[in-house]
């Protein structure tokens, strides 16, 4: 059985969870990680020696890098669906969205996430929210506008490209709704989202 190991209030845990549950894939989660610990023990740093979360481990194959686990785990087990498309541009379009998020959304949305999800009243800083805020308006903009007349962000199909711009997209409208409301495409295709019972099964609320 595929054993994942990384809490689950870990947006990078989230995606693999997200995608074990639409492929139906049997799988052990250890606590891992935050508040947990752990990963700064010798056993976890020899699997995954950044110390970080998730790290799985596929019948004595260990993998790191959440978007790295989660291609893995569609080209194993996705053949039948819709995840990670055979078609080279169909699939490059949807990695695309993968990347972007990880290498262009994720640090602004980190400084709203932290600030306003892990610091106390004390020790916020809200000109970090400010900041990140006015950089995260300006990309999600980007993704409402490409979402027009689209079902999904490759297209009509739910991709992987969906999913780690979803854990993510969830913390923009619960954190931001003020910037989030007017981005009508955005919400609709958050809304097709929602209705996955994927979704519901593996994001727990921000914490
Ligand atoms: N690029 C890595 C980043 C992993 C990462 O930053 N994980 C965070 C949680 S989202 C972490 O391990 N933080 C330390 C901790 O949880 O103790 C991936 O996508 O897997």
């Amino acid at each position: 059985m595929l054993r994942i190991l990384g809490r689950n209030t870990s947006s990078n845990v989230m995606k693999v969870l997200w995608v074990c549950d639409e492929l139906g894939i049997e799988y052990s989660r250890e606590d891992v990680g935050g508040k947990f610990g752990k990963n700064d023990q010798p056993d976890y740093l020899g699997m995954n020696p950044n110390g970080l979360v998730p790290t799985v481990v596929d019948d004595g194959f260990v993998l790191w890098e959440s978007n790295v686990i989660i291609r893995y785990l569609a080209c194993k087990y996705g053949h039948e669906t819709t995840l990670w498309p055979d078609d080279l541009r169909a699939r490059a379009d949807a990695d695309r969205w993968m990347e972007w998020l990880s290498t262009t959304v994720n640090p602004p949305m980190f400084l709203i996430f932290r600030n306003l999800v892990r610091e106390s009243e004390e020790t916020r800083n809200m000109q970090e929210v400010a900041l990140g805020t006015e950089k995260a308006t300006h990309l999600w903009k980007i993704l409402d506008k490409h979402l027009v007349n689209k079902e999904f962000v490759s297209g009509s199909q739910f991709t992987l490209g969906d999913v780690p711009l979803g854990v993510h997209a969830r913390r923009w409208i619960e954190l931001r709704p003020e910037q989030a409301n007017s981005m009508h495409n955005l919400l609709s295709w958050f809304d097709r989202l929602k209705k996955r019972p994927a979704y519901h099964h593996c994001l727990i609320p921000l914490q």
